[in-house]
């Protein structure tokens, strides 16, 4: 049995049950083994076990009081994957499905994302099985302050640096951010996505969706074509995708499709964004509050559906594994051109396999959703050297960012003759920066 195989046995062996864990380390190890042949000092310096082993997993407790006097108890998690290259740099996720393998999935992904962003950020993800959803703003307040309360501790603006993710915006992160300021004293950088009163940088908001439709368009532009008059397909209506939606349009895209965990939209003139921004950024409704608003939409229950919408582009932005491979035979039988996936590990491993066979575009996540992850990295620039970009620079710099991950991936794919396969050029392009500096920094 060679390396990888051997490495990926021994990570299911000692992690039980983290099928996500699992699934992401299969991904990612598997098409590394043209690097690992390349470089046999790796396996007398066990660097494939020290990278899928977490430097360090912290769990506890979060206690909070609802509005009604109930106790509740919520587990935390925050998992510092791999600080090589910068400090620990990752979103938090509060959502009824976190467990350990979720976060571990999340912050395996992100050690070879962040890497691609070309910007000195390591690897960390953390979160709650906590559910925002119905509860009052002081309930979120609450449990973000007891969140914090316990996190402080493992956090600062050069060691680990969260962020948002799914049930983590805005509101969250100043709550957790004032809690964080007052146990500490300090006003610095050690979250992004605050607010732009108190520290945030312009565009972060925008960041992950827009530098999705930065990097499919440039991989278009690569192929002659563009997304002008593209019928998109979209899932999810949190924050990626309300700004891959909008960013879509401006380059004339045609969205006709959105979604939430309980049901999709049809809309075949064209998703009104306005509107979607309204229940969703406003009212924190649901997704089917659009088809009564909207003459000639649809609302169908059932959040798979989306991907029996006929369209030239997917862009997951939901969750992980909404796509399997019954729903990617579908986009590829209907038409379908290209994925870009938003989400992280949307498509399951038989998924990526029909896109690819299909000769699909397909944009891997941990490079097309990096421009979230690299916009932060500019709010921790602009937090240390105390200063606060345009919008105009802040936005040019990502899609530079963009667009460099992809003629990063593209040629390390070629590089190992796999021509078109992002997957494998998105892992060996990431991986190749943090094995170097795993190697120059000894065993450690
Ligand atoms: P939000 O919480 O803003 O939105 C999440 C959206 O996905 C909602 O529409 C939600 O619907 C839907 N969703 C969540 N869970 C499920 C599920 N199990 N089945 C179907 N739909 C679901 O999160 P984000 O937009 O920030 O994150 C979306 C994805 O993008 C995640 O995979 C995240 O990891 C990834 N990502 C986020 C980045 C960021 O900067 N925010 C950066 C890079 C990646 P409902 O309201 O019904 O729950
Ligand atoms: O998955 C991701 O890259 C994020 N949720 C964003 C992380 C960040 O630190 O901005």
């Amino acid at each position: 049995m060679n390396y990888v195989d051997r490495t990926l046995k021994q990570l299911i062996e000692k992690n039980p049950g983290e099928s996500e864990f699992h699934q992401a380390a299969t991904e990612i190890l598997t098409s590394l083994t043209p690097v690992i042949e390349a470089h046999p000092e790796y396996e007398k310096a066990a660097l494939l076990e020290r990278f899928v082993e977490p430097e360090r997993t912290v769990l506890f407790r979060v206690p909070w009081v609802d509005d009604k006097g109930v106790v509740h108890v919520n587990k935390g998690y925050r998992v510092q994957f791999n600080s090589a290259i910068g400090p620990y740099k990752g979103g938090l996720r509060f959502h009824p499905t976190v467990n350990l393998s979720v976060i571990k999935f999340l912050g395996l992904e992100q050690i070879l994302k962040n890497s691609l962003t070309g910007l000195p950020i390591g690897g960390g993800k953390g979160g709650s099985d906590f559910d925002p959803k119905g509860k009052s703003d002081n309930e979120v307040m609450r449990f973000c302050q007891s969140f914090m309360t316990e996190l402080y501790r493992h956090i600062g603006e050069d060691t680990d640096v969260p962020a948002g993710d799914i049930g983590v915006g805005g509101r969250e992160i100043g709550y957790l951010f004032g809690q964080y300021k007052r146990i500490r004293d300090a006003h610095v950088g050690v979250l992004t996505g605050r607010g732009l009163s108190y520290g945030g940088s312009l565009i972060r908001t925008e960041a992950t969706g827009y530098g999705l439709i930065y990097i499919t368009a440039r991989a278009l532009k690569d192929r002659g074509e563009s997304l002008k008059g593209k019928t998109v397909v979209i899932s999810g209506s949190g924050n990626v995708a309300i700004y891959a939606c909008q960013k879509a349009q401006s380059l004339g895209a045609k969205v006709v499709s959105m979604s939430d965990s309980d049901g999709y939209i049809y809309d075949k003139n064209g998703i009104r964004l306005d509107i979607v921004k309204q229940i969703k950024e406003v009212r924190r409704g649901r997704i089917k509050e659009y088809a009564d608003e909207v003459k000639g939409s649809e609302y169908h229950e059932g959040c798979k559906g989306v991907w029996t919408i006929a369209c030239d582009a997917a862009f997951p932005c939901a969750t992980q594994n909404e796509i399997d491979e019954e729903s990617a035979k579908i986009l590829v039988k209907n038409g379908v051109k290209c994925v870009g996936e938003g989400a992280n590990m949307p498509s399951t491993l038989a998924a990526i396999e029909v896109f690819q066979k299909a000769g699909v575009l397909f944009l891997p996540a941990k490079a097309a959703n990096a421009g979230g992850v690299a916009t932060s990295a500019l709010e921790m620039a602009q937090s240390s050297g105390r200063l606060f970009w345009s919008a105009e620079k802040v936005d040019e710099t990502l899609k530079g960012i963009m667009e460099s991950i992809y003629e990063n991936v593209d040629a390390a794919a070629k590089r190992y003759r796999l021509d078109g396969n992002y997957v494998a050029g998105a892992n060996i392009a990431g991986f190749e920066k943090v094995a170097d500096a795993m190697m120059a920094q000894g065993i450690v």
